[in-house]
């Protein structure tokens, strides 16, 4: 039988109404390196627990999909080496064979949605990628956003990505995108980006207000919140863009495609920036599961 596996403290939290708030497990396994990896991910559940939520790190393990890890199985994940890298169409494969895997933003919201959860935090959602025009390259992460009502906090689309595509695709899926307390699209490691966000909101009460009132108009889907990272932890845009640029090459260079492209232009920037894109990335995280968590103890306030 194919069943939800709640940890002990997700359970809780649901006996007692305390908010929750998704983590996805694919920036675990193939967004970071060991072990910093394993110190992110219990330092961003930390973060939500110390703004009054609890959170749920979703994975697949041995085809259960679970909804929180315990520390043992956290620590069993980030140390995983080819975890499989499971997004919509995988998903229910690996819970089939008995397989574990890490979710995407689209498997997480899968995951989430399914648990009653309606807030989930990561780094930066999959996007339109540059050169799409030839690769036919774009993220089920924006689909999945027009099709599960999950409010997903995100520090704007990968600078690796083509944004203004990743725009226009989500203004197509009718996907609201919210950039939190500024009007520009942050752009990951930067805050700003050149284009503008449709969308601006400046308290979690109205992202959580407009959370429901998207249920309450039966529309599907659900909110973006590109949530600027923290000016101490940006990386200039006059600095990040050369790297980028390299890392493109190189990808090409070396024939990298599908699911590998994601995670080798990770791997490939943090190793031309000597780090800094990770401490960088870790800063943005921490930043997103404080405003998920506000979000969450929000909505719960509107809902009780
Ligand atoms: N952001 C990060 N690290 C990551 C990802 C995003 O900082 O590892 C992952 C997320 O899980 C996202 C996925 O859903 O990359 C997108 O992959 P793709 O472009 O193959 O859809
Ligand atoms: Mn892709």
């Amino acid at each position: 039988m194919i069943e939800i596996r709640y940890s002990a403290e997700v359970n809780k939290a649901r006996a007692e109404n305390i908010p929750l708030v998704a983590l996805e497990s694919t920036i675990i396994t193939h967004g970071m390196p060991w072990p910093k990896n394993l110190e992110m991910a219990r330092g961003v559940e930390q973060v939500i627990r110390d703004n009054g939520a609890i959170p749920a790190t979703i994975a697949v393990i041995e085809g259960q999909l679970c909804i929180g890890l315990d520390d043992a199985q956290l620590e069993g994940l980030a140390q995983t080496k080819g975890a499989a890298k499971l997004s919509r169409a995988d998903m229910a494969a690996c819970m089939a064979t008995g397989g574990t895997g890490a979710t995407t933003v689209a498997a997480t919201m899968i995951g989430a949605a399914q648990a009653g959860i309606g807030v989930f935090a990561t780094g930066g959602i999959g996007g339109v990628h540059r050169g799409a025009e030839q690769s036919f390259d774009i993220s089920a992460d924006l689909q999945e956003l027009s099709r599960t009502a999950v409010t997903v906090v995100a520090a704007g689309a990968k600078a690796i990505l083509d944004l203004s595509k990743t725009l226009e695709v989500l203004e197509t899926l009718g996907v609201p995108v919210i950039a939190y307390g500024q009007q520009a699209f942050p752009a990951f490691w930067s805050a700003t980006s050149a284009y503008r966000a449709p969308l601006r909101m400046d308290d979690p009460e109205t992202i959580a207000r407009a959370h429901l009132a998207r249920g309450a108009l039966g529309l599907s889907g659900g909110q973006l919140v590109a949530n600027p990272i923290p000016a101490e932890a940006e990386i200039p845009r006059s600095e990040i863009d050369p790297v980028i640029a390299r890392a493109l090459a190189d990808a090409q260079t070396h024939n990298i495609g599908g699911k590998d492209v994601t995670p080798y232009l990770l791997q490939r920037i943090y190793e031309l920036t000597e780090g800094r894109s990770l401490t960088a990335n870790i800063a943005l995280v921490r930043n997103n599961a404080r405003l998920g968590a506000e979000i969450a103890c929000a909505l719960g306030k509107i809902v009780t």
